[in-house]
C-alpha cells in the first residue's frame, strides 16, 4: 500500500524556533516582562494567536482582542523580517537526504505546519519542490493538538491517516498525530515527545525502510 509522510516545519525541517523566540521575547520585553526558554518550549507547534495568549498570561498582562491582533501583527512583522534572510544552509541535518530518498521510493510528502509563513520559509530554504501538498496555518482553524492540519495533509495526498507517518518536534504536534490516528516520529528530546513511536535526534537518524516498517507495523 502507498504511504505518506507528513512533516512539521519548524523544528523538524528547519530551525525557525530561534526566530520565533527572539520576536516573542522582544514583544514581552516591550510589555515589561520576560519568559524563559523552558516556557518557550510550550509555544512550539502552537499557532500565533494562541502563543500570544499564553505569553500574555505568563506576564500577567491582559489585552483586548483588537490589541492582541495588533501585538501579533507586530511580532509577525519582526519574524518575517528575520526569516526573509534565511538560506538553504539552515535546513536541518539529514533533511535533504531523507526527502530525496522518499521521492525516489515514490512516497508522498506533505507539510503539516501551524505556521502561516511556511510558503516563504520553504522558498527561502529551497525545500518547496519536494512537497506534493502543503497544509499550514492558512488552511486550518484548530491548533495542534487538534489533528486538523494532519488530517487535511493526509487527504491532500489522497491517503488514509493510518497510512501516514508524522514527523514532529513538539508535544502538541505528537498529540495531534496520535489524535489523527497516525504513527509519529519524534524529532528532538524524548521528554518533550511523549507518545511518539520512535524518537530521533534529527532526520539523519531515520531511513526509508524504518519508515515503511513503522507504518505497516
Ligand atoms: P506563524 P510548526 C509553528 O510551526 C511554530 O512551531 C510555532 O512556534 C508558531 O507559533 C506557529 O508555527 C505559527 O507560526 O506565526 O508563522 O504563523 O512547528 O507547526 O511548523
Ligand atoms: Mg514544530
Amino acid at each position: 500500500d502507498k504511504i505518506g509522510c507528513l512533516f512539521d516545519l519548524d523544528g523538524v525541517l528547519v530551525d525557525t524556533a530561534v526566530y520565533h523566540y527572539k520576536a516573542w521575547k522582544a514583544l514581552a520585553n516591550r510589555l515589561g516582562f520576560d519568559f524563559t526558554e523552558a516556557q518557550n518550549e510550550h509555544l512550539k507547534g502552537v499557532n500565533r494567536m494562541r502563543s500570544l495568549e499564553m505569553i500574555l498570561d505568563w506576564g500577567g498582562v491582559s489585552k483586548n482582542e483588537e490589541e492582541q491582533l495588533e501585538l501579533a501583527a507586530g511580532k509577525n512583522e519582526e519574524y518575517v523580517e528575520m526569516i526573509s534572510k534565511m538560506t538553504a544552509e539552515e535546513v536541518l541535518p539529514g533533511t535533504l537526504q531523507l526527502l530525496e530518498q522518499l521521492k525516489a521510493a515514490g512516497i508522498k510528502i506533505a507539510l503539516g505546519s501551524a505556521s502561516k509563513n511556511s510558503g516563504l520559509i520553504l522558498e527561502r530554504t529551497n525545500l518547496a519542490h519536494y512537497f506534493d501538498a502543503i497544509v499550514d496555518g492558512n488552511h486550518v482553524t484548530a491548533s495542534k493538538p487538534d489533528p486538523e492540519v494532519f488530517l487535511k495533509g493526509a487527504a491532500a495526498i489522497g491517503l488514509e491517516p493510518a497510512h501516514c507517518i508524522v514527523f514532529e518536534d513538539a508535544q502538541a504536534g505528537v498529540q495531534a498525530a496520535i489524535n489523527g490516528g497516525m504513527k509519529v516520529v519524534g524529532v528532538g528530546q524524548q521528554n518533550n515527545l511523549q507518545g511518539a513511536n520512535i524518537v530521533v535526534k534529527d532526520l539523519s537518524e531515520i531511513s526509508v525502510t524504518q519508515i515503511i516498517d513503522l507504518v505497516n507495523d
